[in-house]
């Protein structure tokens, strides 16, 4: 693999996704990582029972099902871990902090596994060998020297087990806060929120099995091809059975019209593939919750329809009597919503909205699913709401074969709120631990991820400690949010690999490296699990395989265990006894956790448990005892005041998302396979009529400029213009290159969540280069 930034290219992708193309992939990363007998063998026990959970996405598996489960993005993730390559002291020896930052994010993760604790020495620009005492000590010189607790913050991205975030959760809340930013906050927040209120539980209500039921699968604001491979069998199945597959997307994402299987051989040699969704819908970015309002219109009429003729009904009337409240409301909102507000907002024809509505009813049983098309949006909260109200009117909740489906991203972003990562901790929680643990805990809201990166401005938080993930890049608005890092007293990264948040250091800087979900992980009294839960709720086992590749990496328990015992003391547990067997931390976890009783025996088991999910049995843990059908107006312009009051018309609506190569912040090639691109990533995808009518030419650089009025310059520089097949009026680019384009106000009513799939953009001739970091 070349690091060496080709011109781009760009050739519309012909196979089917997930075929020879992926296995070639595969191969060739298998073959850089300079290791690949060692990591076949990892990779073929990546979902086994024994072996290692992916980092990949929170995609679950049948439980039954023995087969060897992988995909080329999961062998990917499992690859990129398990390199040999070292980022080791003589590493950082060479290397200034500055002059690191000129490197891409691509190079600085491509430069292999943090192998020792490093501390930051501004008179030398350098990163320089701690010991691991004397960096817990640092840090908890710095927690005890803050005036309050609530001046430090506690960032999680979704890798962490549910062990690590289990103890972090207890230590924050034993040092007094619930400054809890994390991954979440900037990934399905909306959905946890909409779900919480609307059905009582923030978590999907399907399970696998529930997959093989279901007549229709609506998959809205997401690209399984690339971020959720594994998806495609349950969706290749479907289709097999005759059920309907129906996207909403506005990119004709690759696997989402046609893929192979890799494990299929006869398909592979024959190259064939099979039309895998039966409806295509492309909305305007943000139009949703328009054209769901549209299908529930028709629904409505239909269900008119039919009790004046005496046939039978289109709504399940007895589920709606016996289980949900509010259904009239949400029908006079119905009703009240105009068809051409409906057309214009949705971005579809009246026909298309109607042929989604009978493809609808026609099922018995509906699963949606949804991801950040969905989920990053000024009303995403509203949009699932939305979708609830529409899978309500027809008993689709808690049955078999039907059901809500947000599909969640990090590999154990699910577990980590679980086990009590969150800003908005519920009271029962607070309450078991009280109870359990003997300490006052705090009650009052803690920081999500954007009020936390405020705070941090406003010189209110004064220390950051990340477990995991990268929130310099991650998070929108990229050069003030690396200010608000820069500002802090301390930064503190527990990561596996070099990221730029390593190169935004506050005043003090640490680096602890980790060992990662491959890694044995050996403890005092012998090789030790972690445990995760997936999308479905299922909780499993993970044993890692590999030699870590430096003795003086730690676990992320051991790591938390040492920050708490120098800031703490022993209290309230004795942290070394909980690191010397995970067993004891999940005994806690038994004591304070619902679902969790009897957990040692019950993760045990091949497969792991099952959560079990209220709503998915009919149980609505809501105010109202029932589930709810919200009713929200269609917001009135999606254009939001603070770019309209820029005066200025936006040229396209931009959202940002993730190439074929990348997994969130970590980029592991520079090519975008399903859709053309190669060798590049610094490109705008338009439609070319569009491109011309600004005055701009396909293959042109630009400027992009985003619109928000409060006076900053949002900038990014020598973008090239792609034609692309993408409906008049947007644009697409990806993340996090585009990050400073997010404004840090712009973000999603209710959920916090940056609005990272509508920003509005002007293009400019590009100006000699400039550089973002
Ligand atoms: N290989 C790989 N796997 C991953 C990740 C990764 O980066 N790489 N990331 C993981 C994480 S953390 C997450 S959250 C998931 C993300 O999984 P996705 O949500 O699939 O990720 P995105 O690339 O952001 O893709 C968003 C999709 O929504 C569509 N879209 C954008 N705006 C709209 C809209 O307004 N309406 C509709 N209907 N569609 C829209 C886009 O065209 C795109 O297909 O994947 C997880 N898995
Ligand atoms: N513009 C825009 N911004 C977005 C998004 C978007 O679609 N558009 N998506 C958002 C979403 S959905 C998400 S989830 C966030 C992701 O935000 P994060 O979770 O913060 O980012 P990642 O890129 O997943 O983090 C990568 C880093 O994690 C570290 N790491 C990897 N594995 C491990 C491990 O096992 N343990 C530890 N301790 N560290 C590890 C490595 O050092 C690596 O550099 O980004 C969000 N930001
Ligand atoms: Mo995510």
């Amino acid at each position: 693999m070349s690091l060496q930034q080709e011109n781009p290219r760009y050739q519309p992708y012909k196979g089917a996704a997930a075929g020879w193309g992926a296995l070639i992939s595969v191969t060739r990363f298998w073959l850089d990582s300079k290791q690949p007998f060692k990591n076949l063998r990892a990779l073929l026990k990546t979902n086994q029972n024994g072996g290692f959970d992916c980092p990949g996405c929170a995609w679950g598996d049948s439980p039954e099902d023995g087969r060897v489960k992988f995909c080329e993005n999961g062998a990917k993730a499992v690859n990129w871990e398990a390199t040999k390559r070292r980022v080791d002291p003589a590493f950082f020896a060479r290397h200034s902090v500055s002059s690191l930052r000129e490197q891409s994010d691509y190079w600085l993760e491509y430069q292999g596994r943090l192998t020792e604790p490093m501390r930051y020495d501004p008179a030398t620009d350098r990163y320089q060998p701690v010991t691991w005492d004397d960096a817990f000590a640092l840090i908890a010189r710095h927690l005890n020297a803050l005036e309050n607790p609530h001046q430090a913050e506690f960032y999680t991205s979704g890798r962490a087990s549910n062990e690590a975030a289990f103890l972090y959760q207890l230590f924050v809340r034993a040092f007094g806060t619930n400054n809890f930013p994390d991954c979440s906050n900037m990934c399905h927040e909306a959905s946890g929120v909409a779900l919480g209120q609307s059905v009582g539980v923030g978590k999907g209500s399907v399970t696998f099995d529930d997959f093989e039921h279901a007549d229709a699968i609506f998959v809205f604001g997401q690209n399984p091809g690339t971020n959720h491979p594994r998806m495609l069998e349950p969706l290749r199945e479907a289709v097999k059975r005759g059920a309907q597959v129906v996207a909403f997307n506005p990119l004709k994402e690759r696997g989402l019209e046609r893929f192979q299987h890799p494990q299929h051989a006869l398909e592979m040699l024959t190259n064939g593939s099979e039309p895998l969704n039966t409806a295509f819908f492309r909305p305007a970015l943000g139009g949703d919750m328009a054209a769901i309002r549209g299908m529930a219109k028709f629904l409505l009429q239909w269900e008119r329809e039919a009790q004046a003729k005496g046939e039978p009904a289109v709504f399940d009337h007895a589920f709606i009597a016996e289980h949900t409240q509010g259904v009239n409301a949400y029908l006079s909102a119905v009703d009240d919503t105009r068809w051409d507000h409906i057309v214009q907002q949705s971005g579809l024809s009246l026909e298309e909205i109607e042929q989604a509505a009978l493809m609808y009813r026609r099922a018995e049983r509906v699963i949606v699913c949804w991801a950040m098309g969905i989920t990053q949006h000024h009303h995403s909260v509203p949009t699932i709401q939305e979708l609830v109200s529409l899978q309500l009117l027809r008993g689709n909740v808690g049955r078999p074969g039907a059901g809500l489906c947000p599909v969640r991203g990090h590999s154990n972003v699910q577990g980590d709120r679980t086990m009590g990562i969150n800003d908005r901790p519920p009271v029962a929680l607070l309450d078991a631990i009280e109870r359990r643990f003997q300490f006052k805990v705090p009650r009052e809201n803690g920081h999500n991820t954007v009020e936390a990166i405020n705070a941090m401005l406003d010189g209110k938080s004064r220390v950051f400690i990340g477990l995991g993930g990268n929130f310099a890049q991650a998070t929108p608005d990229s050069p003030r949010t690396h200010s608000a890092l820069q500002s802090c007293a301390l930064t503190v990264q527990i990561s596996t690999k070099l990221n730029r948040s390593h190169l935004t250091v506050g005043g003090d800087a640490l680096i602890l490296p980790c060992l990662g979900r491959t890694d044995i992980d050996r403890q005092a009294e012998g090789p030790q699990a972690v445990t995760v839960e997936d999308s479905f709720s299922m909780i499993h086992a993970s044993f890692g395989q590999l030699e870590p590749s430096s003795k003086q990496m730690r676990s992320e328990p051991a790591i938390i265990a040492g920050i708490a015992k120098a800031t703490l003391g022993n209290h309230p547990v004795d942290w070394d006894a909980m690191i010397a067997n995970y067993d004891r931390i999940r005994d806690l976890i038994a004591d304070t956790i619902p679902g969790f009783t009897d957990f040692n025996r019950r993760v045990a088991n091949p497969g792991g448990f099952h959560l079990g999910n209220s709503a998915g049995s009919r149980r609505w843990n809501t105010a109202s005892g029932k589930a709810n059908f919200h009713h929200h107006p269609l917001p009135a312009d999606l254009v939001h005041a603070k770019i309209r009051e820029t005066g200025q018309e936006p040229h396209l609506i931009l959202q940002t998302l993730r190439s074929h190569d990348q997994y969130n912040t970590t980029i592991y090639g520079l090519d975008d396979r399903y859709r053309g691109v190669r060798g590049h990533r610094e490109v705008v995808f338009a439609n070319e009529a569009d491109i011309r009518r600004l005055g701009f030419e396909p293959g042109e650089k630009v400027d992009m400029v985003s619109l928000w009025s409060d006076g900053v310059d949002r900038r990014v520089s020598g973008f090239t213009l792609l034609a692309y097949d993408i409906p008049a009026g947007q644009a697409a680019a990806y993340y996090p290159e585009t990050n400073p384009l997010v404004p840090l106000d712009s973000h999603g009513v209710g959920s916090h969540t940056p609005t990272s799939k509508f920003v509005a953009i002007r293009f400019e001739k590009a100006r000699p280069s400039l550089r973002i970091v």
